[in-house]
């Protein structure tokens, strides 16, 4: 099966960690492309008309899209325990619906500030985006420790791949200040052999 990706992409980021961690990795070639938002159809993405990253194209099937449904068919390929049974299946399903939020955010930043001539970034936007990520950050702080802390699942790759990205975007805005054990597990997570191999 064939991936497109980005370094860069913490959406992709996400399926190549998920992969690493999987022991599946010699199974997903990658195939490195650029996306824009302005011109999506000048990256052609087999098998997904929204032209976005991450995107699998599979050996016996259609390609499929997107970073959860992605992650969700490897752990299915590898068999893997990544997705728990029970009721954590909803507290991680929902951890990583709060970190791709996070992601969202985050880029829609990163695409205002890279796309838009600067006179015309618009500063009440741009905020509005951050304080999502930052009462994301205060929600994962608060309440999201313990399970973090907990068997690893895709939450928790989810949100070590949106931490990644805040620091790779939006270093300047110091996510780690006040929220001391979110970055104590970041310290301990973004030193997995999955993480340091897929470093952007
Ligand atoms: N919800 C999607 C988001 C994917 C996404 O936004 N990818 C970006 C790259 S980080 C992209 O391909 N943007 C190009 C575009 O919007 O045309 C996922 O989880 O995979």
């Amino acid at each position: 099966m064939r991936l497109y990706y980005s370094p860069a992409s913490p959406f992709a980021r996400k399926c190549v960690v998920t992969a690493t961690e999987l022991g599946i990795t010699e199974r997903v070639e990658r195939v490195t492309v650029a996306t824009n938002p302005l011109s999506t159809g000048e990256t052609p993405i087999p098998g997904n008309p929204l032209g976005k990253l991450p995107t699998l194209e599979r050996d016996d099937g259609p390609a499929i899209y997107d970073s959860p449904v992605i992650c969700r068919y490897l752990n299915n390929v590898a068999e893997g325990t990544l997705y728990p049974a029970g009721e954590r299946l909803w507290t991680t399903l929902t951890l990583e619906a709060l970190a791709d939020g996070i992601m969202d955010a985050a880029l829609l930043m990163a695409l205002e500030y890279r796309l838009r001539p600067e006179e015309l970034h618009y500063a009440p936007w741009l905020e509005g985006q951050w304080q999502k990520v930052a009462r994301a950050l205060d929600t994962l702080e608060t309440l999201w420790m313990s399970h973090l802390h907990g068997p690893l699942d895709v939450g928790q790759i989810a949100t070590g791949c949106a931490l990644g990205y805040l620091d790779l975007r939006h270093g300047a805005r110091d996510w780690r200040a006040g929220r001391p054990q979110l970055a104590h597990w970041f310290t301990a997570f973004d030193q997995r052999p999955a993480m340091e191999a897929s470093r952007p």
